[in-house]
């Protein structure tokens, strides 16, 4: 598959649900696993990104949110050597998306978070904790993963 068409189409309803109480995170470097909880990823640079809509579409919008959290790039700028193509990021509830290196690299001042605190406040499970926040979607959600439980370094 090529990094453009991994991510599921918008076939189903969204989760309403976590699928478990624990929101720590694994990253894949290779043969390496580094687990990650919500308070390690607290001790990165943190960012804020304002008005950040999640478009349901078919049923409806919500926001605009202030997400705060790491950048995607903060991260793989500690744990790889930069030589990747593309990230697999995966719930445990099956929904994934992919994101290429050279795509975040265009974010700009709008650029990809593993948020952590929504409007201010901790988010709650129940809200996507962890969650990647892909700012410059505006079609639909099928990028703003909740629950990420897996990223796959390629
Ligand atoms: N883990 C996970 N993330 C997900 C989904 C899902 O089913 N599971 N659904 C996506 C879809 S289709 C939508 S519309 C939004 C819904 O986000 P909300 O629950 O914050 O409104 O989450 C996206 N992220
Ligand atoms: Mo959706």
């Amino acid at each position: 598959m090529t990094p453009d068409n991994w991510t599921p189409p918008h076939s189903h309803d969204p989760s309403p649900n976590p699928p478990g109480n624990d929101s720590t995170l694994t990253l894949y470097v290779g043969l390496q696993a580094f687990h990650l909880t919500s308070g390690d990823l607290a001790g990165f640079p943190q960012s804020t990104v304002n008005n950040c809509y999640i478009v349901s579409t078919g049923h409806g919008t919500s926001g605009p949110f202030a997400f705060e959290g790491v950048q995607i790039l903060e991260l793989t700028n500690r744990y790889t050597n930069n030589t990747w193509v593309y990230i697999n990021i995966i719930s445990d509830d099956g929904f994934r998306t992919r994101l290429t290196r050279a795509a975040l690299a265009t974010m700009g001042e709008r650029p990809v978070l593993l948020a952590l605190k929504i409007d201010g406040r901790p988010m709650r499970r129940n809200e996507g904790l962890i969650r990647l926040i892909v700012p410059n979607e505006k079609e639909d959600a099928l990028q703003q993963v909740k629950w990420v439980s897996d990223i796959r370094v390629h």
